[in-house]
């Protein structure tokens, strides 16, 4: 556990390159995995045991900070009720929205490569022509209320809105800096006051994320290379050179003070990004003194500066292991891109973006899913289609996910390839999708993917003792037949499944 935390702080708070967040040390797991696709016959060997998914504090030996953190003075137990909302919620809209929807990744006629809320970046735009776009935003079909809705409709649980990102544009009321949405536009209106109200009304919760470090039209804001950008200050416009420390105290801190006392209960989440070499302990300990003000919020863990923070968050993959002994939430895009692009259509399937989900529960961590409004406000609806799928499967199903503790199993996620490696050398890690299984209480949950041509699913030494069985889709739970024999149990199964992408098998069982 203390090389994986080394690992953390080494690869997230001070680097300058675009990284895969999170530790990466899986360990030698998954030995023995047996599958059979055509049978579903699944021999279970526990090579992973529960504990290894449960979300506790770390056994690692506390980090100095400057400024102690809520995570270094609280105790497990105001740490489990301060995470609890969120351990129990699983599934959050992440919404990148900002100036770079106008553009929506054409610039000069060009199509620039990249993520759409980069192109300031990716087209070394000079600040007074990126400003330039704040006048002709006007994003008037904008709707809360429709957003919020729409995030209920899908089964999210929480929300966490760009406030800032890197372009330095604030999507909010800010007295600290009038490059923002209400001084800077036509629009003149707060989204984030909008949609803290409809929240609010609603029920769902609402997070900021805001970008720290990097900021491209700040003097002295933080910027990752990119081409032939300035080796050292990786500024492309000398407009951006200037000091950090006074960045962050004219811009940076000023903000997130704004942002943690504007919207009453909210923030519920502060979602910080790329740590640069600036975000130093010191510098980071500033911002930590405003956060433990708050001592209900949950934060990531790119703040910088060696801070951990509550969440660990894989970008654009799940590990297979999930994070034993962290939260985790991993956070994906819809299509290729995070801020709207006009031309990204690369949407994922309902059923990929489904299976992420359920994977995801089994590891334990949540799914942070992007939506990227485009310049006026509205979500694609190819992005919102696609919520709306998922709400419905959750609206039978969400039993098996909300709330749930990952699988008693393990080996069904996929295995270590034996031949193939990643990038780094380690072996790759090849997913299985047959099946997943969550827990709560004395229940089982198999989210059957790969339904079984022999009519029946097969357990060979179930974790716990099988007592009956049923769809979760059947609306009168008619028990299914069981079969014990030995130490293993067969659950028949309908010819069909009730749900072409997954269909869940609950199994109530005793110790
Ligand atoms: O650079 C950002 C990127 O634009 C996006 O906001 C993602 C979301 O996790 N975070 C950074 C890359 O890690």
């Amino acid at each position: 556990m203390s090389t994986a935390r080394t690992s953390c702080i080494s690869r997230n708070s001070f680097s300058h390159t675009i990284s895969q967040y999170g530790c990466s040390q899986w360990g030698i797991f998954l030995n023995l995995v047996c599958r059979n696709i055509a049978t579903v016959v699944i021999l279970v060997a526990v090579s992973l045991s529960h504990a290894q998914f449960e979300r506790s504090k770390p056994d690692t030996q506390p980090i100095h900070h400057p400024v102690p953190s809520i995570q270094d003075t609280e105790s497990l137990a105001q740490r489990d009720a301060r995470m609890q909302w969120w351990r129990e919620g699983r599934f959050g809209m992440f919404i990148h929205w900002g100036l770079y929807s106008i553009p929506a990744g054409t610039w000069d006629g060009k199509q620039i490569p990249g993520i759409g809320e980069w192109i300031m970046n990716n087209a070394s735009i000079p600040v007074a022509e990126y400003k330039a776009l704040a006048p002709r935003f006007n994003p008037t079909s904008f709707s809360a209320r429709e957003i919020v809705a729409l995030a209920k409709a899908a089964g999210m649980k929480y929300m966490v809105i760009t406030a800032k990102h890197h372009d330095g544009f604030a999507m909010f009321d800010s007295k600290a800096n009038s490059f923002n949405i209400v001084a800077a536009t036509p629009f003149k209106r707060d989204p984030l006051r909008e949609l803290a109200e409809e929240c609010r009304k609603q029920g769902m919760k609402l997070g900021f994320y805001y970008s720290q470090d990097q900021d491209w039209t700040a003097p002295g804001g933080s910027a990752y290379k990119t081409g032939n950008h300035d080796s050292a200050s990786h500024h492309w416009d000398s407009a951006q050179d200037g000091d950090f420390d006074s960045y962050l105290h004219t811009k940076a801190i000023p903000q997130i003070k704004e942002l943690l006392t504007q919207y009453a209960e909210f923030p519920v989440v502060v979602w910080f990004d790329t740590p640069t070499a600036n975000m130093t302990p010191d510098r980071a300990a500033e911002i930590v003194t405003l956060l433990n003000q708050h001592p209900n919020l949950i934060w990531n863990n790119r703040l910088g500066g060696s801070y951990q923070g509550d969440t660990e968050t894989p970008e654009q993959y799940i590990p297979p292991q999930g994070f034993p002994g962290r939260d985790w939430e991993s956070c994906m895009t819809i299509n290729a891109t995070w801020g709207y692009k006009s031309y990204d259509t690369n949407f994922k399937s309902v059923e990929t973006l489904l299976r992420n989900l359920i994977d995801i529960a089994s590891k334990g961590g949540n799914y942070l899913l992007n939506v990227g409004p485009d310049s006026k406000g509205v979500i694609p609806a190819a992005e919102a289609e696609r919520l709306q799928q998922i709400g419905k499967w959750l609206a039978v199903n969400g039993e098996a996910i909300y709330d749930s503790k990952p699988t008693l199993f393990g080996p069904e996620a996929g295995a270590l390839s034996p031949i193939e490696e990643e990038k780094m050398g380690n072996p790759k890690f090849i997913p299985s999708w047959n099946w997943r299984s969550t827990t709560k209480a004395d229940k089982i949950y198999i989210e059957i993917f790969t339904w079984p041509g022999s009519g029946s699913f097969h357990l060979v030494k179930p974790p716990r003792k099988v007592t009956s069985a049923y769809l979760l889709a059947d609306p009168t739970h008619t028990p299914l037949k069981l079969m014990q024999t030995g130490d293993s149990v067969n659950v028949h199964l309908p010819a069909k499944a009730l749900d072409p992408i997954a269909t869940v098998l609950v199994l109530n069982t005793s110790n």
